[in-house]
């Protein structure tokens, strides 16, 4: 049987997830409390944004304030030598569920060895930003055993994100099978691209799935994010089946796709809901622009034409509005960026600091990022250093906050666990 090269590098692994843990060495870094150098009650943002001359809406939309105290956080490496991880999930029984970009998904034993690839994954297009994306369990796994998951799919027009539901079926070996697996959702129109397929999927507190997608990124494409018979840039709300919810916003209008929630989104890699089943996600903006947002159903968050940061160039983004009536402000945002893929809402005991914290994971930014909340506005950001690029972030049964990394271009992921010391 095939398995994955992979060391276990943690002694600290607890015994409520993990059972008896090995004796090994610990890897990771020094405490970290907040960004490096920066005094509490300083934004850990300290570098000048690409748009000097954007100003926020409202006070407090940008480079929040760390809080006044923060805990002391440890990193342990749990695994690593793993392949090139885009998602995670925990399993009832403490095992992790991971999905691999390249196409192959794994579960991870409790002493940190990665099975053989669960068989039945359907071909995925890999290059470029695509490839196995990410996956969640049924909100009724236990009984249920089905999850989903989304990819990018070669198709005879190009190609898309798509969404598929299956039974996962573990096996004695540490691998498994998938079976009954079907393709429930497919973004349309397809186009031929590698970039900006999103993706996150996130069950809302009626078991509603949220699908969030990209645009595309080219000029052409991009456009569509405001087009509502056009599934590029939008979120979407859709049952367990992948059809419509009955009360979604655009349901019965003329030339609307009636899986369509929200529009004006760029690139959306992290989405949760909170502890009232609400759905939250934070997506790639432009250079400087990464926004929060708590998307209502039928709004406009303005992608392309309404946005904060510039183009890769330098440029304007269209003609370099900030603001418009009918468009929602971001909750908050990040110029320059911290590239956001993976999010958790903190509801554990173990930090209590970070209770109903939101957690993103930053690609560019190099760790995870931790929005304290005031109601629906973000009153404290913290961060937590970990000198690689964070791919997903996921609390574990025990309360500790578990990061997925990855190197650019290709290589092996980590995955690290975060406690208090
Ligand atoms: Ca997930
Ligand atoms: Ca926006």
């Amino acid at each position: 049987m095939k398995r994955l090269p992979l060391l276990l590098a943690a002694s600290f692994l607890s015994t409520t997830i993990w059972g008896a843990a090995a004796s090994a060495q610990m890897e990771g870094l020094p405490p970290a409390t907040g960004a490096e150098g920066v005094a509490p009650g300083k934004p850990a943002e300290t570098q000048l944004p690409n748009a000097r001359d954007q100003k926020p809406a409202v006070a407090g939309q940008t480079r929040a304030p760390q809080p006044a105290s923060m805990p002391k956080i440890v990193s342990q490496v749990v695994a690593k030598d793993l392949p090139h991880l885009w998602a995670m999930e925990f399993l009832p029984d403490g095992r992790m569920l991971v999905t691999a970009k390249k196409g192959d998904m794994h579960i991870i034993s409790k002493d940190a060895k990665a099975g053989a690839a669960i068989e039945g994954v359907p071909e995925v297009a890999s290059s470029g930003q695509g490839g196995l994306l990410d996956v969640a369990l049924a909100p009724d796994y236990e009984t249920s055993g089905r999850i989903f998951f989304s990819f990018s799919e070669d198709r005879e027009d190009g190609n898309g994100t798509s969404v598929a539901s299956a039974k996962l079926v573990p096996s004695d070996d540490g691998s498994g099978k998938l079976e009954d697996m079907k393709v429930i959702f497919r973004q349309m129109p397809s186009y031929d691209g590698n970039k900006h397929f999103g993706s996150r999927l996130a069950f809302g507190g009626n078991g509603e799935l949220y699908v969030t997608v990209g645009e595309r990124s080219d000029n052409e494409p991009r456009v569509q994010a405001q087009d509502l018979d056009s599934g590029l840039g939008k979120v979407f709300r859709i049952t367990q089946d992948g059809k419509a919810l009955p009360d979604n916003p655009f349901v019965g209008q003329d030339k609307a796709l009636p899986e369509i929630w929200s529009l004006g989104h760029r690139n959306v890699q992290s989405s949760t809901v909170d502890a009232q089943g609400r759905f939250w996600l934070v997506e790639h903006g432009p250079r400087g622009g990464d926004e929060l947002n708590r998307p209502e159903a039928g709004k406009n968050y303005g992608w392309p034409e309404v946005t904060y940061g510039v183009e890769y160039s330098g440029a304007a983004v269209g003609k370099g509005i900030t603001q418009m009536a009918e468009t929602e402000q971001p909750v908050y945002y990040w110029d320059p960026v911290i590239a956001p893929s993976g999010m958790a809402y903190y509801d554990g005991d173990a930090i209590p600091e970070w209770k109903g914290a939101f957690l993103v994971g930053g690609l560019v930014s190099q760790g995870v990022v931790v929005l304290h909340m005031d109601g629906d506005r973000v009153k404290h950001e913290e961060r937590i250093p970990l000198e690689a690029r964070i791919r997903d972030v996921k609390v574990g049964p025990d309360g500790a906050v578990y990061a997925v990394t990855e190197q650019r271009g290709g290589g092996t992921s980590t995955i690290l666990k975060l406690t208090k010391t």
